[in-house]
């Protein structure tokens, strides 16, 4: 293994409360019920994804600009609470596995679908931390498509089968998987069948047997 690929909601930052609050303010400007349950289905999901997954519930037809002018008012209120983050925000325990794992030598990157990542990386002063940041603003096709994290092996100069995933949605280890790389589940995608490892907290990241053949 030569490079580790991080997802960043749900496995570096916990904003998926921010991302609920936005919609949920967003979905009721318009009517549309929205929950949590609701909410944990646009885990990984792109924002456009998620806003079409939400209008589900909604009875009629809305044009383009009416869906952009409501990704755009989601977007704008997430922003807003995005900047009350800072350092504390993200655990002692992710910093200290990152540390470790450059000081054993190898490369790091992000692979999110978000178009907020470097945003979030300078709240949480962790922009320094990656070699290489992949998002929602260098593909065309999002999770469960392998794009994001093969730019980031590109990115990295690494091959696909040289780099491990950390994610913690299903989309995201579908994806992990087409690119051709090692996977790791942690939160929800820690039961997931095609998770080749699954880790209960991110410091179990440094006890996985990465050389022996996956389970
Ligand atoms: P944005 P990840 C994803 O981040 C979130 O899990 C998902 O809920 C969100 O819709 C997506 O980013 C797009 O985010 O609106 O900021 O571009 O898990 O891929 O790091
Ligand atoms: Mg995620």
């Amino acid at each position: 293994m030569k490079a580790f690929i991080f997802d960043l909601d749900g496995v570096i930052v916990f904003t998926d409360k921010f991302h609920y609050q936005a919609w949920k303010t967003t979905a009721d400007s318009i009517g549309v019920y929205f929950d949590e349950t609701i909410n944990n289905r646009l885990r990984g999901v792109s924002r456009a994804e998620s806003l079409e997954i939400i209008l589900e519930r909604h009875t009629g037809i809305l044009s383009a600009d009416e869906k952009a002018n409501l990704m755009e008012e989601k977007n704008n209120i997430y922003r807003k609470l995005l900047d009350t983050m800072k350092p504390a925000d993200v655990s002692d325990e992710v910093r200290s596995v990152l540390n470790k794992l450059r000081q054993m030598g190898f490369k790091l990157a992000i692979g999110s679908s978000s178009k907020n990542t470097v945003f979030i990386l300078e709240k949480v002063q962790l922009r320094g931390a990656f070699d290489a940041i992949s998002d929602g603003n260098n593909i065309t096709r999002s999770k469960p498509d392998p794009e994001v994290f093969l730019k980031a092996a590109s990115f990295l100069g690494e091959k696909p089968q040289d780099c491990v995933v950390i994610e913690d949605a299903v989309a995201g280890i579908d994806a992990a998987k087409a690119a051709g790389m090692i996977t790791v589940g942690i939160g929800d995608a820690a039961s997931y069948k095609k998770s080749d490892y699954t880790i209960r907290s991110f410091a179990e990241l440094l006890d996985i047997e990465l050389f022996k053949e996956p389970k």
